[in-house]
């Protein structure tokens, strides 16, 4: 069986440079279906397998119908891992799409591109602590140079890449809401554990996990009970972890004290392997 990875992340932060970076000549270029959106798998360089370049997106509850890719690429496709990359400069904005994609619960790393623009700007991110919190590998790049691309591609390879598990607890209203849900996902040939992202996702009113769960009287009776807000909630949770998750991360040091250029091959020559989780 081939492997195949998929890269996802904000739009416009380097996933289609580093997608050109980790494949070969080999390249499928169609149409996801139902949208007009350009579907490209590439051949991961060293025989490693399959690479997707998803369409990008800020959150996974989708704006246009366009956005819908990304969940149902989730929900229907087969696929050992995820690439999530994400821009070093505005980590709190692609935080969001990161925790929904660590609650889906797949073997996921994290690219940290455009590690030379936050250098510049004067932005030091400690790593290690990034990844304790984060509990996935961490993985500095610089998708336009190419730099970390190899770092990237032998974390693919990695055997050990293991499922997010990030623990985002929610309003205890809303914890016995999931686990009313979840059981009604029973029939479903998504593996059990994705559940619990479905639930939530099914909260938020995703239209593309509605559209994959079908109906379910005992589900929308839950649904229609609800005298909460619960997507404020949800949302404020969200954005909880991640100042918790960023608390101390991101640093301004007065001036650096190596050129810059020494700085960024010292950030992207920064090994994950050996992380303490
Ligand atoms: P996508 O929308 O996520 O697929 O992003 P692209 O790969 O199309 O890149 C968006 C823009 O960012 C392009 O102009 C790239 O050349 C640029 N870019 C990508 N990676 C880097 C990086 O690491 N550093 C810098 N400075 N620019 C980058
Ligand atoms: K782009
Ligand atoms: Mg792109």
């Amino acid at each position: 069986m081939t492997n195949t990875f998929c890269i996802l992340g904000n739009p416009n932060v380097g996933k289609t440079s580093l997608f050109n970076a980790l494949t070969g000549s080999y390249e499928y270029v169609g149409n996801w279906s139902g949208v007009t959106v350009e579907k490209k798998i590439g051949k991961l360089k060293k025989n490693y397998g399959n690479l997707v370049d998803l369409p990008g997106t800020y959150d996974l509850l989708p704006i246009s119908k366009d956005e819908t890719v990304v969940t149902r690429f989730l929900l229907q496709e087969s696929f050992q891992g995820m690439i999530n990359i994400v821009d070093a400069s505005q980590l709190r904005r692609n935080l969001l799409l990161t925790i929904q994609l660590m609650e889906y619960g797949a073997p996921m790393m994290m690219g940290l591109n455009m590690v030379d623009v936050s250098a510049k700007r004067g932005y030091r991110i400690d790593i290690d602590l990034l990844m304790r919190r984060l509990k996935i590998p961490v993985i500095p790049v610089v998708a336009r140079t190419g730099k970390g691309t190899h770092e990237i591609l032998e974390a693919v390879n990695d055997r050990h890449l293991s499922a997010a598990r990030l623990s985002l607890r929610y309003d205890d209203r809303i914890e016995a809401l999931i686990t009313k849900i979840m059981p009604t996902f029973s029939g479903l040939t998504l593996n059990r554990r994705h559940h619990r992202f479905l639930a939530v996702q099914f909260l938020m009113d995703n239209p593309a996990v509605i559209e994959y769960v079908g109906y379910d009287a005992t589900r929308e009776q839950l649904k229609e009970q609800i005298d909460f807000p619960v997507k404020e909630l949800i949302l404020k949770a969200r954005q909880n972890k991640i100042t918790e998750i960023l608390e101390g991360v991101v640093t301004k040091p007065e001036v650096y004290k190596t050129p810059l250029t020494e700085t960024i091959d010292s950030i992207v020559t920064h090994k994950y392997f050996g992380m303490p989780i």
